[in-house]
C-alpha cells in the first residue's frame, strides 16, 4: 500500500513534558516518524507520496473555527514577547472558574484551547501540524479512490477535540478525515481507535453522531490517562447512542486479551456495515512501550492488521501513538504487512 509522508513533521522537535514532577525530553519526537518511514522503506511496504496541501476547511469540518484560526498565531506570540523554547498552559477554567470569557493573553489562551500541559508549541510545531493533517487527509483520497493507505502522521491526533488540544495532539487527523470521507460521499464510517490511550478527542466529537461509529481498545481510564474519558459505559448520545464502544482493558493486558477485545470490535464494526474504516494506529500497546502498560509483543502487530483485513472494507490506517522508537518501525509497519497478508 501506499503511504503518505512530510518531512515538515521534524520541525515539532525538542519538546518538553511533564512527567511525575520532572522536566523531561518530550517522548513524541521526530525520530518516531522517521524510523517508521525507514521500515516502509526496508519492507517494501509500497511508494512514499509526498502529501497534497490543502486549506483548513476540512479541519474546521470537526474542529471549531477559532480553535484551528487560533494554532498558527501561538509561537508567532510566544516570540513576540521574548519567549523561546515549549509554549504551555499552565491554568485551565475548569470547574468553579468562566469558561465562556477568553482573555487575550497567550498563557491564558492556551490554556482555554487545552486539556492538559501535553501539548507543546515550538518554532516548527503549527507546520508539522498542518504536514500531519495534509497527509491524513491525502490518504484519505487514496482510500477513497480505491486503495487502502497509510497516513504516516505525526503529530499524532486522537486526543484533540473540537476546540481543544491535549496529549501531543492538536489537529484530529483521523476524525478531519472520517468526516471528509462522509462529505465525499461515504455514508458511514467507523474510526477503530487500538492506540493504548482512549481517542478522547475523537469520542467528544462524534459523540452525538450515528454516521461514524467509534470503537476504542485503551488503557482503563480509572488507572491511565486521559483519566477523564473512556468508560465503557459511555455509549454516545442522542443519535450517537450505541455508536461510541469503549474497551476499558487493565495494566498488562496481553495478547490474548487485546485480541478478544479487537475481535469483539471487528464484529460490532461489521454489524455497523460502514463504507469505510478508519483506523487510529497506535502501537503504545507495546510491552517495552516507556509510557505504557499493555504487553503486546512485535509478533503480534501483524496479526491485528490480518483481522482488520478480514473485514474486508477500504481502510485508511492514521498513526497515531508508539513510544518505544527502537520498535516502533516493525511495530508499525508490521500491521499494515499483516493487513497485505505478508
Ligand atoms: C498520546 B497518544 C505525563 C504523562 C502524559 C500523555 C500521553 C499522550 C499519549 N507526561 N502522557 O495517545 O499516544
Ligand atoms: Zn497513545
Amino acid at each position: 500500500m501506499k503511504t503518505v509522508y512530510s518531512p515538515l513533521h521534524a520541525g515539532h522537535a525538542g519538546t518538553m513534558e511533564l512527567m511525575s514532577g520532572a522536566i523531561v525530553p518530550g517522548f513524541e519526537k521526530p525520530s518516531r516518524a522517521e524510523i517508521i518511514k525507514a521500515r516502509v522503506e526496508s519492507e517494501k511496504l509500497g511508494p512514499i507520496l509526498a502529501p497534497e496541501v490543502h486549506d483548513l476547511a476540512a479541519a474546521k469540518r470537526i474542529h471549531k473555527a477559532d480553535y484551528i484560526d487560533f494554532l498558527p498565531t501561538i509561537y508567532p506570540e510566544w516570540e513576540a514577547l521574548g519567549r523561546s523554547g515549549s509554549a504551555i498552559p499552565y491554568t485551565w477554567p475548569t470547574r468553579g472558574l468562566r469558561g465562556d470569557v477568553v482573555p487575550g493573553t497567550i498563557d491564558a489562551k492556551l490554556g482555554y484551547y487545552s486539556f492538559d500541559a501535553g501539548a507543546p508549541f515550538v518554532k516548527g510545531t503549527w507546520e508539522a501540524i498542518k504536514s500531519s493533517y495534509d497527509v491524513a487527509l491525502t490518504g484519505a483520497k487514496l482510500v477513497r479512490n480505491g486503495e487502502p493507505a497509510f497516513a504516516l502522521c505525526r503529530p499524532p491526533g486522537h486526543h484533540a477535540g473540537a476546540g481543544f488540544m491535549g496529549g501531543y495532539c492538536y489537529i484530529n487527523n483521523a476524525a478531519v478525515a472520517a468526516q471528509w470521507l462522509l462529505d465525499q460521499g461515504a455514508k458511514r464510517v467507523s474510526i477503530l481507535d487500538v492506540d493504548y490511550h482512549h481517542g478522547n478527542g475523537t469520542q467528544e466529537i462524534f459523540y452525538s453522531r450515528a454516521d461514524v461509529q467509534v470503537l476504542n481498545l485503551h488503557g482503563d481510564p480509572m488507572v491511565e490517562y486521559p483519566y477523564f474519558l473512556g468508560h465503557a459505559d459511555e455509549r454516545g448520545e442522542g443519535a450517537g447512542e450505541g455508536f461510541n464502544i469503549n474497551y476499558p482493558l487493565p495494566f498488562g493486558t496481553t495478547w490474548e486479551a487485546w485480541n478478544a477485545a479487537l475481535d469483539d470490535a471487528c464484529a460490532k464494526l461489521a454489524a455497523y456495515g460502514p463504507d469505510v474504516v478508519v483506523v487510529s494506529l497506535g502501537v503504545d500497546t507495546f510491552e517495552k512501550d516507556p509510557i505504557s502498560q499493555f504487553k503486546l509483543k512485535s509478533s503480534d502487530y501483524p496479526r491485528i492488521g490480518a483481522r482488520i483485513a478480514r473485514l474486508n472494507l477500504p481502510t485508511l490506517f492514521v498513526m497515531e501513538g508508539g513510544y518505544a522508537v527502537e520498535e516502533i518501525g516493525v511495530n508499525a509497519v508490521g500491521v499494515l504487512t499483516g493487513f497485505e497478508g505478508r
